[in-house]
């Protein structure tokens, strides 16, 4: 992969640490062979280090439950401009601007409640929740973790935020014994800054890799998959979010839109249906699409790093909250034309929601929204691609903010899945054969995606 290897190797970003390699060190002197128990000492050194307050300025935006029922209601909700985060009975529940209210309120919907961001308090992450990594403790930790890989994993990035951040990644894989490349997955964290759970789950992913990377199971999966881990898309979002030490509940990029507002639902970025269904036009919506398809530099990385990498077959994008996994489209009501590929999503789905409890479905069946990472990564380039809602279930468990709790528990329920999936990359497919031999749904044939 000379391109990616271009692109590669966090220079200044990933410049070597000491607080990276004392926290490694750390972690590892004196383990006994438990996840857990690296788990924990992990958890017990990041937690020491807190976020400072500082004042919150004016946000204008609420949390607001409308009364929606059912799927196409859902869609017209989020056109609208709503970011839907939750779906309960007869209502939806998310963020919306006062302008995206306004439009709410003059297609006749019913407001049940709304309520100022500024009036929640996050369950704890400032201070308390001083184990998720801000910017420079995720470079820090992948730099850490890829001196420990020596031989078997390296740092690199996809490219620079719109604030000239580098997005940084780690590759994990032992080089091939006939020099072949390998089939690839990649694991994607964050496009929406305040899911800080979905930076965390990737990132321990990498950890836990690099840990386990002797073991017979892991070192076989090494030996035959190359596994990149993206645990952030949006850093200049995060940063944000967390900057205060009091959540801002920001979800897109820092893009300055040019018109007061700022930022680009990267989520919504992507060139595939973009601008339809599910995605605003009103840059002050949180499900704001941008400009045209990939302006954003986020997003391109992620489409150059896919481009560059013709032996990705497997995709994971995490996002928070509501406990899914959801295969494409997202973007439309219509199954994949693939029968076969559908049967094969629909299995692994499956198989996923039996280790971590989570439900299965294709995205749009919660609402539909055009330009994600997954229907492109699908549509455009063949890589199987599944779109995780991790852990909690609902914004009364803490919602975007869990806390610490959170971490490690929604962390082991989806190493299984990912270990699966990573399996999983030489032939997708293949997830779907049990169930046609079984006399499942695998569907024959198939025409385009
Ligand atoms: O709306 C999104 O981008 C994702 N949900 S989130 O609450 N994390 O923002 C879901 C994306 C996939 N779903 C659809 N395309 N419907
Ligand atoms: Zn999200």
């Amino acid at each position: 992969m000379p391109r990616l290897l271009a692109l590669a190797v966090l220079a200044s970003v990933l410049a070597a640490s000491a607080g990276a390699s004392d926290l490694w060190e750390s972690l590892f002197d004196g383990r006994d062979d438990s996840a857990a128990s690296g788990l924990n000492a992990f958890i017990a050194k990041v937690r020491s280090e807190a976020p400072k307050p500082g004042p919150r300025p004016h946000d204008d935006r609420y949390w607001v439950t409308v009364r929606v029922d059912g799927g196409p209601a859902r869609t017209r909700a989020a056109a609208m401009g709503l970011s839907i985060e939750m779906v309960e009975g007869g209502t939806v529940s998310g963020v919306a601007d006062s302008g995206t209210l306004t439009r709410l309120l003059q297609a006749g919907l019913v407001i049940e409640s709304r309520r100022p961001l500024t009036g929640f308090s996050a369950k704890d992450f400032p201070p308390a929740d001083g184990i998720y990594h801000n910017y420079g403790e995720i470079v820090s930790e992948l730099n850490g973790l890829a001196q420990a890989a020596e031989g078997f994993g390296a740092g690199f990035s996809i490219g620079t935020s719109v604030q000239g951040r580098a997005i940084p990644g780690i590759r994990l894989g032992y080089p091939a014994k006939d020099g072949k490349p390998k089939p690839a997955a990649a694991f994607l964290g964050t496009h929406h800054a305040r899911e800080h759970l979905s930076t965390e789950v990737p990132l321990l992913l990498a950890r836990w890799l690099v840990e386990h990377a002797r073991e017979p199971r892991v070192k076989k999966l090494l030996e035959t998959r190359d596994v990149y881990i993206l645990p952030v898309i949006n850093p200049d979002g995060v940063e944000y979010d967390i900057a205060t030490g009091s959540y801002k509940w920001q979800r897109k990029n820092m893009r300055d839109n040019g018109d007061g507002t700022t930022g680009v639902d990267l989520n919504r970025n992507y060139d595939f249906r973009f601008g339809g269904g599910g995605s605003s036009d009103y840059p002050g919506s949180d499900t704001y699409h941008g400009k045209s398809a990939f302006s954003e530099p986020e997003s391109r990385a992620v489409r150059d790093f896919v481009e560059g990498l013709p032996a990705l077959k497997m995709m994971v994008s995490f996002h928070t909250f509501s406990e899914l996994v959801m295969y494409p489209w997202g973007g439309a009501d219509e199954p994949i034309s693939d029968g076969r590929a559908l049967a094969a999503y629909k299995a692994m789905a499956g198989k996923v929601s039996q280790w971590n409890g989570y439900r299965a479905m294709q995205s749009s069946e919660l609402y539909v929204a055009t330009g994600d990472t997954c229907d492109w990564a699908w549509a455009s380039k063949g890589v199987f691609c599944l779109t995780f809602e991790l852990t909690p279930k609902s914004q009364w468990d803490g919602g975007f903010y869990p806390g610490a709790g959170a971490v490690a528990g929604t962390f082991q329920k989806n190493l299984e899945p990912a270990l699966y999936l990573i399996d999983l990359a030489d032939d997708p497919y293949r997830a779907g054969n049990a169930a046609a031999s079984a006399g499942g749904a695998a569907a024959a044939g198939s025409s385009g995606r």
